[in-house]
This record gives C-alpha cells, sequence and structure tokens, in this order.
C-alpha cells in the first residue's frame, strides 16, 4: 500500500467549486484538480488555480481509496444532479470529505453525515442532524434539533428555527425563515425570502410571506 496522500478532486468546475477550493484551502487541505463533464466547454481551464483535469472519466483510472472527493455541483434546482453524482461515486467505492469553513460555528452535540458542506459563517446548533451530501450554504442557520436529510440545500443567509426538519432533496432558497417545528417533505422548493409558518408537502414550491402553494417542484 503506498503511503502517498490521498488526491482530492472536486466534482464539477463552476461556481460552488470555486467556493470550495476557497474553504478547502482554509483548512489547509490542497485540491489536487477539478473534473467537469462540459471542460471543453467551459472557457477556462483552472479555478483559482487549480486544473480542471477534464470529465468524470478522469476518475477511472484512479483507486478509489487514494482519492477523497468534493461535490461541487450545487444548483439552486441541482439537487437531482448532485444526488446522481453523489450516489455514483459512492457505489464505485469513493469517500467524500467534509468541508467546514473555519468561520462556521457548529455544535459538538450535533451529527453530521458524509460529504456535509458548511459554508462561511453558518450556524449549527444543538441536537441538529445534517444528512449525507447536504449544503448549509454562507451565512444559514440551523438553530436546535433540526433535522435534515441527504442533499438538501441551506441556500445563503436561510434560517430554519428549532425542531424543523428538512426531508431528502429539498430546498430552502436565499433569506428564507422557518419557524418552529414545520416539517418540509422531500424534493420541495421554499423560494427565496419566503417565511414558511407550517408544514410543506413532498415536492411542492413554495413561497411568500406566510409561504402558500405556488406549484410543483421547481420554480
Ligand atoms: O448561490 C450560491 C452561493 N451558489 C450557487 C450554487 C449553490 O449553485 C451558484 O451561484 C450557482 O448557482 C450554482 O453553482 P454550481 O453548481 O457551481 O453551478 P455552475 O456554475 O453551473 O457549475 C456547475 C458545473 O458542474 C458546470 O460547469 C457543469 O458542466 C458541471 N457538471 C454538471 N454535471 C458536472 C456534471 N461536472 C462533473 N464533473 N460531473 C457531472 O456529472
Amino acid at each position: 500500500m503506498s503511503n502517498a496522500p490521498p488526491e482530492l478532486i472536486v466534482i464539477g468546475a463552476g461556481g460552488h467549486a470555486k467556493v470550495l477550493i476557497d474553504t478547502l484551502r482554509l483548512m489547509s487541505l490542497n485540491v489536487t484538480g477539478l473534473t467537469d463533464n462540459d471542460s471543453r466547454q467551459l472557457g477556462y481551464d483552472h479555478v483559482l488555480g487549480v486544473p480542471v483535469l477534464g470529465g468524470d472519466s478522469e476518475l477511472s483510472g484512479l483507486a478509489p481509496d487514494m482519492v477523497l472527493l468534493v461535490n461541487g455541483i450545487g444548483g439552486i434546482r441541482a439537487d437531482k444532479l448532485r444526488k446522481s453524482v453523489f450516489e455514483h461515486f459512492k457505489a464505485k467505492g469513493f469517500r467524500f470529505i467534509n468541508v467546514i469553513h473555519p468561520s462556521a460555528v457548529v455544535s459538538v452535540e450535533c451529527s453530521l453525515g458524509e460529504g456535509v458542506q458548511i459554508m462561511a459563517g453558518a450556524l449549527i446548533q444543538p441536537g441538529c442532524k445534517v444528512g449525507d451530501d447536504t449544503i448549509i450554504n454562507t451565512g444559514a442557520a440551523l438553530d436546535h434539533d433540526c433535522i435534515l436529510g441527504c442533499h438538501v440545500h441551506l441556500a445563503p443567509g436561510a434560517t430554519l428555527s428549532g425542531f424543523v426538519s428538512v426531508d431528502d432533496c429539498a430546498h430552502i432558497g436565499t433569506g428564507a425563515n422557518v419557524i418552529q417545528q414545520v416539517k418540509i417533505g422531500a424534493g420541495s422548493t421554499v423560494a427565496a425570502g419566503a417565511t414558511v409558518i407550517n408544514d410543506v408537502p413532498a415536492g411542492v414550491t413554495v413561497a411568500g410571506v406566510p409561504a402558500g402553494v405556488i406549484g410543483q417542484g421547481d420554480i
């Protein structure tokens, strides 16, 4: 077995990947490269000095135990894509690391899954559980005892009060607020700036203050 340090590769080379590279550097971790399935159309071949290696096929020759991955697919409505990337590489035996910005405040009394990303200035209070591959984006806040599923995206500045639950693949938009004990169903979208005071069923979009259902699926 080699003693070489594992390669650290970010999947996707867009805006979310850029913020992740910066955060990883603040964690004293250097990214080896990025993959992007549209690498030829990007118009650039480096992100913050890190080379875009090509598409995901670049990973096929690498032993999974010698590579650590970071899911760089953010996307306001890319949760399904993000999930499929995570599950694809997990099935091949790869591991995703947790990315936690040094300025984030994360209670020791909470549990984090695999591949969780907690960006600058985010806040997680005690009793919270955060599922695999979920993003707590810049300045977002989870108050006590919130339960987040997998592949959830809490966009910048979103705030959840105590005992809120958010099921898999839901998206809570920028600056949205959710009052205590509300349940947000799987795959639902809370529009930016909404204030949610009632439970949200799975697969719908809610918007407004107070938030009401405005449609199914995407906004
Ligand atoms: O709002 C904030 C703070 N950030 C946003 C983030 C959460 O979502 C950001 O402003 C963007 O709206 C979005 O960032 P993201 O996901 O980096 O989007 P974009 O800039 O479009 O970059 C995604 C990249 O992933 C594109 O270059 C795609 O070609 C690439 N991609 C898509 N599918 C893929 C795949 N790359 C690989 N390696 N594999 C794929 O399956």
